[in-house]
């Protein structure tokens, strides 16, 4: 039987660089020859009809649809990794409750440097009060308080931070324990 893929959930404020790892990421697993796949806030967002705001309950439910993509890949050996500014600790552990491998990254970016980079331009709008329930502006984000990886991204470079994360996929993947008790439980 097929066992469980791991789960790697990437989460932190909009520009914090989620995106951009989850790609560099997908292609350490594709060069290990593992399945693999991304699931990124906007585009799941996107692929399910854009009918979700950022109000917290259609947040709740965003989480909800990548968690049952998750889920769905994940049972099936593939291994996935989600962008997604999650904010709420609650949706998170409630992902990490339905897969047998997760792994909670926080990629953390002080505010000030994100509104610097305001790579899209929604900050400045944010802050001007234009765009409502803005994450880190107007709206909570609850920081991860034991994740398995905490990434510094206006710190680290992006080789450094997947090296920290590829460490944990690693032992993971290593744990031969793990992968038969995993095999035995679908
Ligand atoms: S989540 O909170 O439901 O996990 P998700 O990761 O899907 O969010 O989408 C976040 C992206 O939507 C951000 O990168 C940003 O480009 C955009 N966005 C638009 N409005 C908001 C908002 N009010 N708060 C945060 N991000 C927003």
């Amino acid at each position: 039987m097929n066992p469980w893929g791991l789960v790697i959930w990437l989460t932190g404020m909009s520009g914090a660089g989620k995106s951009t790892l989850a790609h560099l990421l997908k292609l350490r697993f594709l060069a290990d020859g593992r399945r693999v796949e991304v699931l990124d806030g906007d585009f799941v967002r996107a692929h399910f009809g854009n009918d979700l705001g950022f109000s917290k309950e259609d947040r709740d439910e965003n989480i909800r649809r990548i968690a049952f993509l998750c889920e769905l890949l994940a049972k099936n050996g593939v291994h996935v990794i989600v962008a997604a500014i999650s904010p709420y600790r609650k949706h998170r552990d409630q992902v990490r409750e339905k897969v047998p491998h997760f792994a909670e990254i926080h990629v953390d970016c002080p505010l000030d440097v994100l509104v610097q980079r305001d790579t899209k331009g929604l900050y400045k709008r944010a802050l001007a009060g234009e765009i409502p329930h803005f994450t880190g502006i107007s709206d909570p984000y609850e920081r991860p308080l034991d994740p398995e990886v905490r990434i510094c991204s206006s710190k680290e470079s992006a080789e450094q931070s997947l090296d920290k994360i590829w460490d944990w996929v690693a032992a993971r993947l290593a744990n031969p324990l793990a992968q038969h008790a995993i095999s035995n439980s679908d």
